[in-house]
């Protein structure tokens, strides 16, 4: 092995932003160790690309079972691996499922960060092994100020929010006493293709494309009033890497700095397939209808309804208005980011279509096709 070659470990390595950031980490010429859980089925369908057969020689993409939840399981992988670089991406990251599982998500999100950070310490690696925790703009929650910045006090909404605050601290409070180097990367809402199927951008933009091919009818969500930050993962991935290259261990907002309601992104995503779309009736009698489709491959109807609210994806407490004042990383860290939200939906949306044209083949030569609503 190459001693010149930094190390990282990235927990959550099958997620969305684990993926990516093994992407790039590997460009950069990492050796990349990551965690993944074990399933009844296959769970790393997003880094499939970049395994490695573990039969060759000068591997430098290496997979290893492991939970959140098992301190033994990480001491003993963190000891094998000695990383330079931690990022402690894993975490239960649905905040409607964080209602329905609260104490599995503090057991992974805020105690699987302290067992991280405890597993560093306990092995005296304190100096060595530099540590970046997955923070959330959820922490925000109630707005207390807007644009929301570094010194912006907390006010979580949701089990998930309460988690990653217990982690916030833990991650500050390790810092301060060990003087370890470990950061917080608050980072606002981010999204890509590979963004799971449950999150309201994936969803809306899976149900727009299924729409446009005739495979589905229409499409329920929540709360359409609800503001994001949202950025595209690709452009994320890469601050989490310049936060652990800083010289000092410090929290860093990253968001665009521009907010967009729920429905404007539903709006943004017809359009991209040539449909404008007239919204009718308020609250959860809002809906959604085809108002002109000016794509000749896409035969809409004009009138169709394509959007319901279903009150059943409202949440028991809501963060209402996310926007990022990324003053902090843009002036210290040079951050800036190469996707607005017009060219992340478009991302998006050609992927998504793509994808469901492959359902369409599917369907046509007789087989089924999943399609989930949640
Ligand atoms: P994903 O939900 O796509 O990925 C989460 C990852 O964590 C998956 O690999 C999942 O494994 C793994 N995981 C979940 N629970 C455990 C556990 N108990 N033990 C080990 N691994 C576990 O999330 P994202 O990639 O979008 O987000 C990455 C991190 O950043 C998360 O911590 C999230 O909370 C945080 N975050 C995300 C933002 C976003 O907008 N995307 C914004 C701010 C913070 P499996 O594949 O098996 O489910
Ligand atoms: P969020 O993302 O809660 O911000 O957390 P999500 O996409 O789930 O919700 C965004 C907003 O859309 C509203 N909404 C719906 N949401 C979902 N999932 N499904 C629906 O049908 C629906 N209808 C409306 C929600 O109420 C909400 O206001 C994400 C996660 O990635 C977290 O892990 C991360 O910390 C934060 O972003 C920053």
């Amino acid at each position: 092995m190459d001693n010149k070659q930094k190390i990282a470990f990235i927990t959550g390595v099958t997620g969305q932003d684990g993926a990516y950031l093994s992407e790039f980490l590997l460009k950069k010429g990492y050796i990349v160790h990551g965690l993944k859980r074990r399933s009844s089925l296959f769970n790393t369908d997003r880094i499939d690309h970049l395994y490695q057969d573990p039969h060759v020689n000068n591997r430098n993409f290496f997979l290893h079972y492991g939970d959140m939840t098992d301190s033994t399981n990480l001491i003993r992988l963190i000891k094998e691996i000695q990383p330079d670089e931690i990022y402690n991406l894993a975490a239960m990251s649905h905040v409607a499922v964080s209602f329905e599982t609260p104490e599995y998500t503090g057991n992974a999100d805020g105690l699987g960060t302290l067992r991280i950070l405890d597993a560093v310490r306990l092995l005296g690696l304190e100096k060595k092994t530099r540590i970046y925790q997955a923070s959330t703009s959820e922490l925000y929650g109630k707005v207390q100020e807007v644009p929301q910045s570094e010194t912006t006090p907390f006010y979580p909404r949701s089990p998930y929010a309460v988690a990653k605050m217990y982690a916030f601290w833990i991650t500050v409070n390790y810092r301060e006493a060990y003087g370890m180097y470990a950061c917080n990367g608050i980072l606002f809402n981010h999204e890509s293709p590979i963004r799971g199927e449950t999150f309201v951008t994936r969803k809306i933009t899976r149900a727009v494309s299924r729409i446009a091919l005739g495979l589905q009818d229409k499409f329920y969500l929540g709360n359409l009033d609800a503001k994001r930050d949202w950025g595209h993962a690709k452009d994320y991935v890469r601050m989490m890497w310049m936060i652990l290259q800083a010289e000092e261990a410090e929290d860093w907002v990253i968001a665009t700095g521009k907010t967009t309601a729920v429905r404007d992104f539903v709006r943004m995503s017809f359009a991209e397939v040539g449909v404008e779309l007239d919204f009718k009736g308020e609250g959860v009698d809002e809906k959604g209808y085809v108002k002109a489709c000016n794509n000749p491959e896409f035969q809409l109807e004009i009138g169709k309804e394509v959007l319901c609210v279903d009150p059943k994806y409202f949440r028991p407490t809501e963060v209402d208005l996310l926007i990022g004042d990324p003053t902090k990383a843009r002036t210290k860290l040079g951050w800036e980011c190469k996707y607005d939200l017009p060219a992340l939906i478009k991302d998006m949306m050609q992927s998504d279509i793509k994808l469901m044209q492959k359902d369409q083949y599917l369907k046509d030569g007789g087989y089924n096709t999943l399609n989930y609503f949640e």
